[in-house]
């Protein structure tokens, strides 16, 4: 293989060896490209890995979890989300964490409706069906920033309106196999939408693993959002 079209996996880099023959070894954090912001100490290519630490590019985080490979530690460090690491999540906004998300991603189908209303293919018809029968219900609560306490009320008033939305959205995910399974990269696309919620998303999903087997299960997933058992459902997840 001739070394110009010789690629290597993120964290690694490109070695010729004694026989010229290219091949991929970890690369040395301190060798990554400088972020150009850092001399104006801007944080736009920052990025925060699962052990809470800030990485000033996302090459110095593949780079160190590379150098850790074999340990438990570099086992566990994945790219959480861009930009520095906040806060760590507390446990009172851990709790409130499912009601907005639930909230969230009932608001999201509700739009894809309306768009899917005026110019359809938003949504396959199945979904579509499932989504009026929410959207026909004169008691949603509207789209906003509610208090924690009314968010709760209405799961217990209108807990049916939230069935749907939490299988839709694990549906959306397990894709990378469609195995009832999430693994940490079929969950991180969720991470980009939840910006304001983030320093939470790792901590949830974390404790949404309860036989922490590091995938979050169909019944982990509908547990943690409060979904009864006997309204689990693998019909709604096509
Ligand atoms: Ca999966
Ligand atoms: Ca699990």
């Amino acid at each position: 293989m001739r070394a110009h079209n010789f690629r290597c996996k993120r964290g690694k880099t490109c070695k010729l060896n004694k026989e010229k023959t290219p091949m991929c070894v970890c690369q040395e954090p301190s060798a990554c490209p400088q972020s150009p912001w850092k001399l104006i100490h801007l944080s736009f290519m920052q990025v925060c890995g699962t052990d809470n630490v800030t990485y000033d590019t996302s090459c110095e985080l593949f780079a160190t979890k590379c150098n850790l490979e074999g340990t438990k530690r570099g086992h566990r460090l994945h790219l959480d989300y861009t930009g520095p690491c906040k806060s760590p999540c507390m446990n009172a906004e851990l709790v409130q964490f499912p009601l907005r998300m639930r909230d969230w991603l009932k608001n999201v189908l509700l739009h894809l409706y309306e768009h899917d209303s005026m110019s359809p293919g938003f949504l396959i018809p199945k979904q579509r069906i499932r989504v009026r029968k929410i959207h026909e219900s004169e008691r949603r609560l509207h789209a906003g920033d509610h208090p924690i306490e009314l968010l709760a009320q209405d799961f217990e008033k209108n807990y049916n309106m939230y069935i749907y939305p939490v299988h839709w959205q694990f549906a959306q995910m397990d894709q990378h196999p469609s195995d009832r399974f999430l693994s940490h990269s079929e969950l991180a696309p969720l991470r980009v939408p939840l910006v304001p919620m983030e320093h939470c998303t790792s901590r949830f999903f974390q404790e949404c693993d309860a036989d922490k087997d590091k995938q979050v299960s169909f019944r982990e997933w509908t547990h943690c959002f409060g979904i009864k058992d006997e309204d689990m459902d693998v019909n709604l997840l096509f």
